[in-house]
């Protein structure tokens, strides 16, 4: 049993103009399928094999640097995917919109903070909407790592996930990572990220 790589639930040129096609395509079959293969690589014929990625995430401070890397990059490209959709953008409705409310005052708060934390993600990395014991909270994380990992400074079930690595945005917005976080915004798909709260 090995890690595959998910099908997306859109065309590569479906999030045009916020996410451009070919970042699209090479993120998702040159460096998501990286982290596929490199994965299975690092787990193939230890005890780490057959395991969930959860699992393995969960406990991922027992494995080596190539599990962490690329547990952590599946994972993370796998959710990164699904929050996402042409039909996206907007506010979310329901539990999930009081909860966002709850912990952060307003939906422009959240937003701004989550922006922020995107922004300010020096070097690679990833920032996210967990769901902990005490609400929602805003994090981030270096390289692949995130917040399932138990060496996670801010631990917590991930909702939502910005992938800020430059290959996720530099073919069309270069050094302007502010745009492009700008730009999720309008393809974030809440109902998703309902389900997973
Ligand atoms: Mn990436």
């Amino acid at each position: 049993m090995s890690f595959t790589l998910p099908k997306l639930d859109y065309a590569y040129d479906a999030l045009e103009s916020n996410i451009d096609a070919r970042t699209m395509e090479i993120h998702h079959t040159k460096h998501h399928q990286g982290y596929v293969n490199k994965l299975n690589d690092a787990i193939k014929g230890t005890s780490l094999e057959g395991k969930s990625i959860e699992e393995i995430l969960s406990n991922v401070s027992s494995a080596s640097t190539a599990v962490r890397n690329n547990g952590g990059g599946h994972y993370n490209h796998s959710l990164f995917w699904k929050v996402m959709s042409p039909d996206g953008g907007g506010e979310p409705e329901g539990a999930l919109k009081d909860a966002i409310n709850d912990a952060f005052g307003s939906f422009e708060k959240f937003k701004d903070e989550f922006a922020n934390a995107a922004a300010t993600r020096f070097g690679s990395g990833w920032a996210w909407l967990i769901k902990t014991d005490n609400g929602l909270a805003i994090t981030s994380t270096p390289n692949q790592d995130n917040p399932l990992m138990d060496i996670a400074e801010v631990k917590g079930t991930p909702i939502l996930g910005l992938d800020v690595w430059e290959h996720a945005y530099y073919l069309h917005y270069q050094n302007r990572r502010p745009d492009y976080i700008n730009a999720f915004f309008n393809v974030i798909n809440w109902k998703e990220v309902a389900s997973r709260f």
